[in-house]
């Protein structure tokens, strides 16, 4: 059976891109393939965060990624600092990936460019994201576009490990979303909606209220000319609408357009759309969100499974590698 892995940053405030992009595909994945998803909160050391904060967003992922419906019975959901065998691996993907491969990142060429203080995490982040998925011999990773060098990355080290040491990891590929699954900024049609944009005008967060869904979409630039239809480069706005709209219920965006003349009916369906999407989402997570304790144990079940296996393909590593066994 095809395993799958991927991780999310407990980071910022979860919104609609994340929802349709990556958690909805992961909830539909588990089903077909054996299945690890990661809140991955060492990989959010690389920023300086606030301990409280990254204590509550991690635990309030978990509870989202539940409340979207990755179910704990069927996939493996756990906690990156939980299993530490992913720093372990970690250092060990440091020492099989070149220095210059790492300057060629370019998210660490964005991301050092804008940050105060660059951490040597920020640096090595790719080997640490390596080590999340050859731990798991996971065959595929679902991510957005920007993760694909980041996973082109794992596989050269996974093949220049096994020539080094023999054959110990298995070479993941990366999968990525239809293109409908990329959600623009409503405001900025042309950039996509993004937890770290300047304002949340544009952006529809997991947990807003239905009122303050409808009044972002009202207030979603479109264009001039009244016509209702998909045409990503002459009506980003427009398409984007209804990408929204087909995505949450399940068309295309050109089905999606079919029957409507104007922006204002587009624009109430698709608000009305987004709302059925997110209020029982919303309502599983209050419930989650109301005890705590309950999530803790169903994350501590996600890692004791995914210790078990991590543990293996340490070993495995640590054997080709000559590290003295402990006696
Ligand atoms: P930022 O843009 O601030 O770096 P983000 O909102 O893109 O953050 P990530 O944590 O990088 O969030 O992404 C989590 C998952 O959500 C990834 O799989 C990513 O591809 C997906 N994703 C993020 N934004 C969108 C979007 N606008 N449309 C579709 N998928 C998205
Ligand atoms: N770097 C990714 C998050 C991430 C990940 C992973 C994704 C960390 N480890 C392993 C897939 C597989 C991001 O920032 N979106």
């Amino acid at each position: 059976m095809t395993r799958v892995f991927s991780g999310i940053q407990p980071t910022g405030d979860v919104h609609l891109g994340n929802v349709l992009g990556a958690m909805v595909r992961w909830v539909d994945e588990q089903h077909r393939a054996e299945s690890l998803y990661c809140v991955v909160d060492l990989h959010a050391l690389t920023i300086p965060q606030d301990p409280a904060e990254l204590r509550r967003s991690s635990l309030r992922l978990a509870q989202i990624l539940l409340a979207v419906g990755l179910d704990p019975e069927i996939c493996t959901l756990f906690v990156q600092s939980h299993v530490h065998e992913h720093a372990e691996l970690a250092w060990i993907m440091q020492c099989t990936a070149a220095h210059g491969e790492l300057s060629r990142m370019t998210q660490f060429k964005d991301k050092s460019a804008r940050a105060g203080f660059v951490s040597a995490g920020l640096f090595t982040y790719p080997a640490l994201m390596a080590a999340d998925i050859l731990l798991y011999d996971a065959d595929e990773v679902p991510v957005g576009d920007d993760q694909r060098q980041h996973v082109e990355l794992t596989r050269d080290l996974a093949e220049r490990f096994n020539a080094r040491y023999g054959a110990t990891f298995t070479v993941p590929r990366a999968t990525f979303p239809a293109s409908g699954a990329r959600v623009m900024d409503l405001q900025d049609p042309t950039s996509k909606m993004s937890k770290s944009a300047a304002s949340t005008a544009g952006t529809i967060l997991l947990l807003d209220e239905p009122k303050a869904i409808e009044k972002k979409i009202k207030r979603a630039v479109t264009d001039n000319d009244a016509d209702v239809r998909f045409d990503v480069a002459a009506k980003p706005g427009v398409s984007n609408l209804l990408s929204i709209l087909g995505a949450c219920t399940g068309r295309s965006p050109e089905d999606a357009a079919a029957g409507y003349e104007q922006y204002g009916p587009l624009k109430s369906d698709a608000a009305a759309a987004v709302i059925e999407l997110l209020e029982p989402i919303q309502a599983r997570f209050r419930e989650l969100e109301a005890d705590p304790a309950e999530t803790l144990r169903l994350l501590a079940i996600g890692a004791n499974k995914a210790s078990e296996r991590a543990a293996a393909t340490l070993a495995r590593a640590r054997d080709a590698l000559g590290l003295l066994e402990r006696g």
